[in-house]
């Protein structure tokens, strides 16, 4: 990813108002260790600092496979304020720091919980079609990246979910999405190759864990590491 190189619409200086609104949500900031220490808006923690850094807070990425193992990915929409116009796996976002969403025991189900709020108001699936008890928390990373234009940027702890869909419908939301498309286990590396537009978490995945979980997606079980921070 090339820090110097904006696309045209965030050189925009008029921010979307309903990006601009989500910026008041409240993230949980963690230790390194994922121990929550407070919270803070979406706007301080994806702040960068003088010396290119913004608050840890906790995150999840979420990827949803059809019933042929494809996974589906979407390009962020040119409105998002990080990483716009960006490829990546099916939804990421945050649990807020509200008592629903904070709850990390009993397989993080408070993480889980934000999962399903998230591929609602992103991609229009269904609770019924995200259920929480068929997402698998597999394991937790720590990255950090600016975002394109080095005023925005990520710092996250980043629960790692994933969900074999039974029945998958979608409707994307135009302001958070502007594209999908289901990717097969033998198009990751062309795709990977061929894309200079993906976001530093999916191609820092894509690159290490994802091959062998996604080899392995029907037994994904025995991948859960909850005890691990795997750091990039
Ligand atoms: C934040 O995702 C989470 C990760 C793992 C980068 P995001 O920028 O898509 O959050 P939101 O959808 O809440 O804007
Ligand atoms: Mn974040």
């Amino acid at each position: 990813l090339n820090p110097g190189k904006c696309l045209a619409s965030t050189l925009s200086p008029k921010i979307d108002p309903v990006q601009e609104k989500l910026l008041e949500e409240r993230c949980i900031l963690v230790d390194e260790n994922d121990r929550k220490i407070g919270s803070d808006s979406k706007r301080n923690c994806h702040t960068l600092d003088d010396r290119g850094q913004s608050p840890l807070h906790r995150a999840f990425s979420l990827f949803i496979f059809n019933e042929n193992n494809e996974i589906l990915m979407q390009q962020r929409s040119d409105d998002k304020i990080t990483f716009p116009g960006l490829w990546t796996n099916t939804c990421c976002s945050h649990p807020l720091a509200v008592p629903e969403e904070q709850d990390v025991s009993n397989e993080a189900i408070g993480v889980r919980r934000a999962a399903q709020r998230r591929v609602l108001s992103e991609l229009g699936i269904l609770p019924e079609h995200c259920p929480i008890e068929k997402m698998v928390y597999l394991t937790r990373i720590l990255y950090s990246a600016p975002s394109q234009c080095g005023q925005w940027g990520e710092n996250e702890l980043d629960y790692i979910l994933f969900l074999k869909a039974k029945t998958l419908k979608f409707e994307p939301n135009p302001n958070e999405v502007k594209e999908v498309m289901f990717m097969k286990a033998n198009q990751l590396d062309d795709f990977i190759q061929d894309r200079p537009n993906l976001t530093p978490w999916f191609a820092l995945l894509a690159r290490s864990f994802l091959p062998k979980w996604w080899a392995g997606v029907e037994t994904i079980e025995q991948f859960k590491d909850h005890t691990s921070i795997h750091k990039f």
